[in-house]
């Protein structure tokens, strides 16, 4: 009986910290942030995967993103997406519009969404900076070790903060010859100047609550 009495005390000691907890965590923002990660998987057969880490603060972000078996030694774009109106995920095969055995930028953008923040190692980190490409990491030996604080727009903090944002880098070389060019898979219908190899997506990763 006496056990019983003791047991119940216990069980209703914890129902009431794991109340306390959750009261806690559904407060608007934590004196640190609030932190989101991503497993980044391969598109387009890339092979690159990684993983990426986001804290934000209000506004402020701190981006950490790590990224292996890039082609070494190009520019690749890499960027924040996230859309209101898009699925807020990884777009998958079935999102090929024109049933090349490609996924480009556009055709992924139903699953992601717009570009929000541009992943540049120096400068703006707007939308502008989309195809900034002498600004984006050239993945050395075809790595990515990449670390920043700046800044976003609310409703894109908010996006991110909601684990419906999602992180994509760019940059695939189809024909395996080290570098962009138009012979495998023409100009990229985001800049007709650029090949579509700087621009079609490598990696994604959907950047969630942990
Ligand atoms: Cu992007």
């Amino acid at each position: 009986m006496a056990g019983a009495t003791l047991l119940s005390g216990v069980v209703a000691a914890g129902l009431g910290t794991a109340g306390m907890v959750s009261s806690a965590s559904g407060a608007p923002t934590g004196v640190d942030g609030t932190q989101v990660v991503a497993d980044l998987n391969p598109l387009n057969n890339s092979g690159v995967t990684g993983k990426a880490k986001v804290v934000v603060d209000g506004r402020k972000l701190h981006v950490k993103l790590n990224a292996h078996r890039l082609e070494p030694g190009l520019p690749h774009a890499q960027h924040i997406h996230f859309g209101k109106q898009a699925l807020n995920e990884c777009p998958n095969v079935e999102m090929d519009a024109n049933g090349d055995f490609r996924l480009t930028t556009a055709e992924g953008q139903p699953a992601y969404g717009p570009v929000r923040v541009s992943l540049t190692e120096r400068g703006d980190t707007s939308a502008d900076s989309t195809l900034a490409v002498n600004r984006f990491p050239t993945a050395p030996d075809g790595h990515i070790h990449y670390e920043r604080h700046t800044r976003t727009k609310q409703f894109v903090a908010n996006g991110i903060k909601r684990g419906n944002a999602v992180v994509v880098i760019h940059g695939v070389d189809y024909n395996n010859n080290g570098e962009y060019d138009f012979r495998s898979a023409g100009r990229s219908e985001l800049d007709p100047a650029l090949p579509a190899e700087a621009t079609d997506p490598a990696t994604c990763g959907v950047l969630r609550l942990k």
